[in-house]
């Protein structure tokens, strides 16, 4: 097991790594901007190491500054949490070249499903059911519109190096095509420096349903459900749980063991999502996330299983926690993600928090990096904290979030609160009637939180 865990991020997910280390009686480094320095995790780890200026390239993106960190506390591991370097395998490979864990998958995986084309002929190869689609990447000597033809219009042009909903382009009639591909591909190049994009039918109301997976990278693999995540509002997601109003147990079953015997086939190490679209009872499989996922807590509600502290043990290599029959998925989890941001027009609302009051009781979990007095920084995403409420039901966990959106107090900025509790109460969503669509219509539609 490792000794010290250099923590490379910050906010509440290095909170979250905190605790996990904690718990497993591991030291712990905190690693902050000049911003971030009356962090929570600052304050609660054992040594502390100042890495830069604000500017994410100037500090958590700092990997010189990262190693350097290491070295001056003696961490033998890194953990990167979300985000940041979390699925940069260039990162990994330089922690192992200077003898240091990286708690995470290995980097021929991280790579292969950061690249969408390779990740999706992966998921094929495996037995993952995909979008229909151009075999690989659309070239401009391919008959891109013969290839559009065979798929059915709409197609959907996606950037190989894109992901998250950056590089797409619709493409409705064949006129259409060719300035979908064009404007995709050039605008690939000028995000990722990588011009490459690949057709795929253009999925019209579908949801968005990840299985969580979990490997101990020697072909031992199992899957922890599904979460439904198809409230977001511009490729961020807002409101998460598990399990979805829509999967039964047979679809959740048959889709789980196929991602399990994936992850088994593939020697997966550590965590992992893989993203379907659902749509007409078929899934469709469109990316894998091979890091820690933000709402990685309404799957911890529902099995009982710890997937820090389980990803931090399997690092250091430890065998699964449980076996596939072993796992129990109890109750109903939903997670509403606070932003620091204005209910209505979502602008950030950076500051000082003058007034916090989180609630509690029964099946209530917050995850948060802030406190009474705390400033929220400019600097970064506006997460103010994660509010994750299980119950027994669905109906049991949405009465109880009512009850807890209503007692949470978090003043001085503006934040999101007001549209959770509009949503709570909206039927659509008591009904669990919704795609990936439906919240950017419901903003669209009036003025629903303000
Ligand atoms: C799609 C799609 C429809 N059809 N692919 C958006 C980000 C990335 N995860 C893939 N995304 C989509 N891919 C096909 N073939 C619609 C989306 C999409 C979306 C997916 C999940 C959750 C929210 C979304 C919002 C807009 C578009």
């Amino acid at each position: 097991m490792f000794d010290k865990i250099l923590i490379a991020n910050r906010g509440e997910i290095a909170l979250r790594v905190l605790r996990a280390c904690k718990e497993l009686g591991i030291a712990t480094v905190a690693v902050h901007s000049t911003a971030d320095a009356d962090a929570m995790h600052v304050r609660l780890a054992d040594e502390s190491v100042c890495i830069g200026p604000p500017p994410s390239k100037d500090s958590y993106l700092n990997v010189p500054a990262l190693l350097a960190a290491c070295e001056i506390t003696g961490a033998d591991a890194v953990h990167p949490g979300y985000g940041f370097l979390s699925e940069n395998a260039r990162f990994a490979e330089i922690l192992s070249d200077h003898n240091l864990h990286f708690i995470g998958p290995k980097a021929e995986h991280i790579r292969l499903m950061g690249d969408k084309i390779e990740a999706k002929k992966t998921a094929k190869r495996l037995g993952i059911p995909v979008v229909p689609g151009s075999d690989g990447g659309v070239g401009p000597d391919d008959d891109a519109m013969a290839i559009a033809k065979e798929i059915g219009f709409p197609v959907l042009v996606k950037a190989a190096a894109g992901g998250g909903g950056r590089g797409m382009k619709v493409a409705h009639t064949a006129d259409d095509l060719a300035l979908a591909i064009s404007t995709a591909g050039n605008e690939a190049k000028a995000a990722f420096g990588d011009a490459s994009v690949y057709l795929e039918k253009y999925l019209q109301k579908p949801r968005h349903i990840e299985i969580q997976v979990l490997g101990d990278g020697r072909g031992g693999a199992i899957h922890l459900g599904e979460r439904d995540c198809s409230l977001q509002r511009r490729h961020q997601k807002v409101w998460e749980e598990s399990p979805s109003p829509v999967i039964s147990p047979e679809a959740r079953a048959r889709i789980g063991g196929i991602c399990a015997k994936a992850m088994q086939d593939m020697q997966y190490l550590g965590v992992g999502t893989i993203e379907f679209l659902y749509e007409d009872g078929e899934f469709y499989f469109i990316e894998m996330n091979t890091r820690i996922q933000v709402e990685h807590p309404v799957t911890e509600m529902i099995t009982g299983i710890d997937l820090v502290l389980e990803q931090i043990r399997i690092a250091a290599g430890g065998d699964l926690p449980v076996t596939q029959d072993e796992i129990t998925l109890n109750g109903h989890a939903i997670e509403c993600r606070v932003n620091a941001e204005n209910p209505v027009t979502f602008r950030p609302s950076p500051g000082k928090i003058s007034r916090y009051h989180p609630p509690g009781g029964l099946g209530i979990r917050i995850d948060s990096a802030v406190y009474q007095g705390y400033t929220i920084p400019p600097y970064y995403d506006s997460l103010v904290g994660k509010l994750i409420v299980h119950g027994k039901t669905r109906g049991e966990c949405l009465m109880r979030l009512r009850r807890a959106l209503d007692e949470m107090v978090v003043d001085g900025i503006e934040t999101t609160l007001p549209l959770f509790r509009a949503l709570v109460r909206e039927p659509s969503i008591i009904d669990g009637d919704y795609h990936i669509h439906w919240l950017e219509q419901y903003l669209a539609s009036g003025d629903p939180a303000g």
